[in-house]
């Protein structure tokens, strides 16, 4: 696929397609594990991303085929987060999830190889999972010292259940992409040499899809889940709605022309 590359960074790649940006993990040395500079240049392609309004789906990956990504670099883990080149430590990857699920637009993990701890988590935040047959997953916090209580865990059981949920965490078990298929991991698992034009085939059939319907079911989805915090993104979808109607422009218009609204004319629907 002739992708156009966005903007430069050091451990990402930033590309579109058509209405499709790319954000894949640019570490296969280490299965695409991440560094509080991966996080954040993930976080700003991801905001650039939901502003750009010519973009309407986001896929999420890791380039070299063998990971999507093996979770935060274990090499750079220093006391309380990952420690970086100003050598103050992050968790920043919890801020990345958070962007994930509130950006109006549909998240697509394109996976292939290692969904592993942190990078797991990060494949079951997006709205939607494509895995290659090479796929694996698993969370491995209990092993080495770590783990995520937030979406990683309440998340997670919202998607596999609560039994498979607690499986993950306490055995730290991988699974194949089968499996995931199977407990509802994952949208679809197809060869690797097809994944990445599958995951495009879906894309470009979301983006035929109403963006305003798309909009308002994510944050439909999120509201159910994310408590007062999704009930904002909800409202706030509403508010944009409202917004385009002659009922809100009358409001407006009257503080403008320093005359009293006359909402008279707009029906009262039952
Ligand atoms: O839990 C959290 C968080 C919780 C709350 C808030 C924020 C959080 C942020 C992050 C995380 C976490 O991600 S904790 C979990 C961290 N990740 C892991 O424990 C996975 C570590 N990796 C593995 O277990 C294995 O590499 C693997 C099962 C994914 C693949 O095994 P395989 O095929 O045998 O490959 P391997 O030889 O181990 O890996 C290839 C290279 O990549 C190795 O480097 P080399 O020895 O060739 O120099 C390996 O060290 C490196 N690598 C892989 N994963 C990581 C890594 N290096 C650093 N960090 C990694 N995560």
């Amino acid at each position: 696929f002739p992708w156009k590359t966005i903007k430069e960074y050091e451990e990402i790649l930033f590309q579109q397609y058509k209405g499709i940006a790319k954000i894949s993990i640019n570490r296969p040395h280490k299965h695409n594990a991440f560094t509080p500079k991966t996080v954040q240049e993930m976080s700003e392609a991801m905001e650039l991303a939901r502003q750009d309004t010519s973009i309407g789906v986001v896929i999420l990956t890791g380039e070299g085929g063998k990971a999507f990504c093996s979770g935060g670099d274990q090499s750079v883990r220093g006391d309380g987060g990952y420690v970086g080149q100003d050598l103050v430590p992050r968790l920043n990857v919890l801020d990345l999830q958070k962007q994930i699920r509130s950006i109006p637009k549909p998240v697509v993990a394109m996976v292939a190889g290692w969904a592993i701890g942190g990078g797991h988590v990060l494949h079951v935040v997006c709205d939607l999972s494509i895995a290659a047959d090479n796929a694996r997953f698993g969370q491995t916090g209990p092993n080495v010292g770590s783990f995520d209580g937030g979406f990683g865990a309440s998340y997670l059981a919202r998607v596999v259940g609560q039994k498979k949920a607690r499986e993950i965490w306490y055995l730290c078990d991988q699974y194949d992409a089968q499996e995931a298929l199977h407990m509802g991991l994952v949208n679809k698992v197809v060869p690797l040499d097809q994944l990445e034009a599958t995951t495009i085939s879906w894309c470009e059939r979301i983006l035929e899809k109403s963006p305003i319907a798309l909009r308002m079911l994510k944050s439909s989805f999120n509201a159910e889940l994310d408590g007062q915090a999704g009930i904002q993104e909800l409202a706030g979808n509403a508010t944009l709605l409202y917004y385009l109607s002659e009922e809100a422009k009358e409001g407006k218009n009257a503080f403008l022309e320093k005359r009293k609204p006359d909402f008279s004319k707009f029906p009262k629907f039952p």
